[in-house]
């Protein structure tokens, strides 16, 4: 369609840079033909031109002193997406790699997952270049605190609520939310991912990890299978993987393979879920070490490997742009049934049409992974009301929200003649809803 190639040459000339920005908002804007054949006042209203612009950007600097007394610089992002339907929701990411085409790829994707969870929730992400890795904790908390003397002008519980992603915790969360406290003299839900012993919510922690097998769960039952006695790897060993493999284990899949950023451990039999999560959640080592305990288990230096263990289940729970060609041909060719992301756009565009072309049921990360913004804003609801519900409540809803999810995002494929195209589902579902929200506004 011609507005939409208009729309996106326009955008690779601003943003020529920002190729992970650039990757998703063309993947978004390509799913939406049909739609705007349907809704002229989407073009009327400038919808394209505007969703794709954040509502503000801001990059600032975060000063701190190390162990050894050397003055360390970092840079802070938040970039506040678009609030058509609530206020600004999304992680903050604290990681080396971090940018500002990384942070905005990340924050328009949210735009989309908050709208497909059925909360009021905008879309945002935060973040900075500090690698949280080799730091001590009084290293880490003071990084927190300078991090929130600039973020706090910016946030609040209803204007922008920040919560973790890659390298952010309820450690990080807690020394941000008591440094924020302290500027500002109030006690309100600003952040979620809280620990439960000041506002956070029963099943926050577990919920991205849960919520994704939730999804698959209900995907394949939509196609008359059931999960007991499948094969699974997942990428990544921090708070998604962790809790993803912890329930799909409850749910009779053997977890073969696991990893880190520097390799991938296999045990034909089953990997040890609790020994894992000891070793990375409490004790933050690598992942190596997992063999050490456990002979039988092999680990494999390099992390994308783990896509060559034959299984019928993949779930990427790393980072983006970790499932490539090479890594979609590996699985296919040794019949994996299902991808399912609980990462952010950890599949190449070229990894998607070489899985959905062959048949793999695949599932992306706005729609699969939405459990855990989903819960954060089970987590705002609970502190508004000033009580705290139940473990067995939040996951019922939790459960429910992915259940509808997937239903929406099924029938929507559907019904643009897309059967089974979860892409081309979540992204028009979520589109709409913001879409419609946005002409209700008028142009602002
Ligand atoms: P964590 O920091 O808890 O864990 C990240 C995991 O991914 C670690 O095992 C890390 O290994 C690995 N990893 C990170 N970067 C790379 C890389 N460049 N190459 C290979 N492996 C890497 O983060 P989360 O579990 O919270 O987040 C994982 C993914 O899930 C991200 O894409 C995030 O955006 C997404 N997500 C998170 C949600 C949440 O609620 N936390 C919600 C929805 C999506 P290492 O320790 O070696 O760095
Ligand atoms: O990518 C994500 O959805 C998250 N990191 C969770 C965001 C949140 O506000 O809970």
């Amino acid at each position: 369609m011609r507005e939409i190639e208009r729309i996106k040459a326009n955008l690779h000339t601003k943003n020529a840079n920002e190729k992970e920005f650039l990757q998703a908002t063309d993947e978004v804007l390509d799913s939406l033909a049909a739609v705007l054949e349907d809704h002229p006042e989407y073009i009327k209203a400038g919808v394209l031109e505007r969703i794709v612009e954040p509502e503000r950007v801001i990059m600032f600097r975060v000063p701190w002193v190390d162990d050894k007394g050397k003055v360390q610089v970092n840079r802070g992002y938040r970039v506040e997406f678009n609030s058509a339907i609530g206020p600004y929701k999304g992680g903050l990411r604290f990681h080396q790699s971090v940018n500002l085409g990384i942070i905005k790829f990340l924050g328009f994707e949210q735009i989309f997952k908050n709208a497909l969870t059925g909360l009021p929730m905008g879309g945002g992400k935060g973040g900075s270049d500090f690698d949280p890795h080799d730091k001590s904790d009084g290293e880490i908390m003071r990084f927190c605190q300078s991090f929130m003397s600039e973020l706090y002008r910016h946030i609040g519980q209803f204007t922008d609520v920040p919560a973790g992603d890659i390298g952010v915790g309820a450690r990080e969360i807690g020394y941000m939310f008591g440094q924020y406290k302290r500027l500002k003299n109030e006690y309100t839900g600003v952040l979620t991912g809280k620990s439960l012993n000041y506002g956070g919510s029963l099943v926050r922690k577990e919920a991205t990890g849960y919520g994704l097998l939730y999804y698959v769960e209900a995907m394949l039952k939509d196609h008359g299978e059931e999960l007991n006695g499948k094969t699974a790897v997942i990428s990544g060993s921090g708070n998604v993987a962790i809790y993803a493999a912890l329930k799909a284990k409850e749910m009779g899949i053997k977890v073969l393979a696991m990893s880190d950023s520097n390799g991938y451990v296999f045990d034909p039999e089953g990997l040890d879920i609790l020994a894992i999560k000891e070793l990375k959640e409490v004790k933050r080592l690598r992942i190596r070490e997992y063999v050490k305990n456990h002979p039988k288990a092999v680990y494999h230096e390099g992390s994308s490997g783990i896509y060559t263990v034959k299984c019928d289940i993949a779930l990427p729970c790393a980072t983006q742009n970790e499932l490539d060609l090479n890594s979609a041909k590996a699985l296919v060719k040794n019949g994996v049934k299902v991808v399912a992301e609980g990462a952010n756009m950890p599949t190449t565009p070229e990894a998607v049409d070489h899985l959905m072309t062959n048949g793999v049921l695949y599932a992306p990360g706005k729609a699969a992974n939405a459990g855990g913004v989903a819960t954060s804003g089970l987590e705002m609801s609970q502190n508004s009301l000033r009580l705290s519900w139940t473990f067995a409540e939040v996951d019922a809803r939790l459960k429910d929200i992915m259940n509808n999810i997937y239903q929406t995002v099924a029938t929507t494929a559907a019904k643009y003649g897309q059967k089974d195209n979860q892409v081309l589902g979540a992204n028009i579902a979520g589109f709409i809803k913001v879409a419609d929200a946005m002409v209700e506004q008028g142009i602002v």
